[in-house]
């Protein structure tokens, strides 16, 4: 009942605010590459981020890195939760964004669009910039 009545509330636009968002350039002719951002919510309600999309892939998925056996590997995630009020690293090593399916070789400095659905707190397009890291990594 409580719940319904929270789902039926309007999702406003800066329920979410997007910081850093930036896609790893990958490698040349690579078919996917990594993104993070830092997701921040000012919600009265928590909510899940559901799924995600940019034109320049075919599909983009939710990833976690887990160590297993001594080896590390990334599984899909189909969503995931994100407490009112609280902050989601989406970072090198942990939960990331996948682009599955590179449509066009990526560019460092260009700018990517990136939609962000979530289940009560909106749809969002945001903006990631692609970043080369091998040149800031020491
Ligand atoms: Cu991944």
């Amino acid at each position: 009942m409580l719940l319904g009545l929270l789902a039926a509330l309007p999702a406003r636009a800066d329920d979410l605010l997007f910081q850093e968002a930036r896609i790893a350039l990958p490698p040349p002719g690579a078919g996917q590459a990594a993104g993070y951002l830092e997701v921040v919510s000012r919600a009265a309600r928590p909510c899940r981020l559901t799924g995600a999309a940019s034109d320049v892939a075919e599909r983009v998925e939710f990833h976690r890195h887990l160590h297993h056996n001594g080896m590390m590997a990334m599984r899909p995630v189909a969503a995931v939760a994100l407490p009112a009020g609280g902050r989601l690293s989406f970072a090198p090593g942990g939960l990331h964004l996948m682009l599955i399916g590179l449509r066009r070789p990526l560019a460092a400095g260009e700018s990517v669009q990136i939609r962000l659905e979530t289940d009560v707190c909106g749809s969002h397009l945001l903006s990631a910039t692609v970043v080369d890291l091998r040149e800031t990594s020491p």
